[in-house]
């Protein structure tokens, strides 16, 4: 069973991730902050990846911790759910189009973690959410994903629009990645035999 269940505790957030890689993209996600919560429903809804997660954090002071930190235990939770990554396809990527905007995201479930972000936000805000809290959420995920991650928008006006899909081309490439991959189903896919 490729699941995982991580409980990470701070004193600023208190956060549990449900993950199942082999779901059909059932979610059921309660941050305290909607528009984060929509782009997590994106997120599970197009990796297929079912997904229960609950926080509670410092929304007091702003957004910021508990979004960083539910991408932190949503990494660890992939890491744990992929075990060695015997089988699986590795790389995914998807050009991903919403209305005026247009993302690619590319990944390699490598183990090395490194961020390519190229995704310029046109407003600061998407109502009361902080728009740059989403290169924050990928590369928290990215880095404890072990996920080499690049993301670009290549057309867009709408942050909104921009923003959902970033989240949604990375769901459709990581869906790619760790989906198994029957002409190599016991192999670990890389000439070092470990990844
Ligand atoms: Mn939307």
């Amino acid at each position: 069973m490729r699941t995982a269940t991580i409980t990470r505790k701070t004193a600023e957030t208190d956060i549990t991730v449900q993950i199942d890689l082999d779901g059909t993209g059932r979610y059921d996600n309660q941050t305290g902050v909607g528009f984060f919560d929509h782009m997590l429903d994106q997120l599970s809804r197009h990796a297929l990846i079912d997904m229960t997660i609950r926080a509670t954090g410092d929304l007091h002071i702003d957004d910021h911790h508990t979004v960083e930190d539910v991408g932190i235990a949503l990494g660890q939770a992939l890491t744990q759910a992929l075990g060695d990554k015997r089988g699986i396809r590795r790389y995914g990527s998807c050009l991903l189009p919403m209305d005026d905007a247009q993302l690619r995201a590319a990944l390699d479930l490598s183990g090395r973690p490194f961020l390519v972000w190229n995704v310029d936000m046109p407003t600061a805000k998407i109502g009361s959410f902080d728009t740059e809290l989403v290169r924050e959420f990928f590369q928290a995920f990215a880095t404890h994903g072990g996920i080499t991650l690049h993301v670009d928008r290549l057309h867009g006006f709408n942050s909104h629009h921009i923003a959902e899909a970033a989240f949604k081309a990375v769901a459709r490439a990581l869906r790619e990645a760790v989906e198994p991959d029957p002409r190599r189903a016991d192999a670990i896919p890389s000439t070092k035999g470990t990844l």
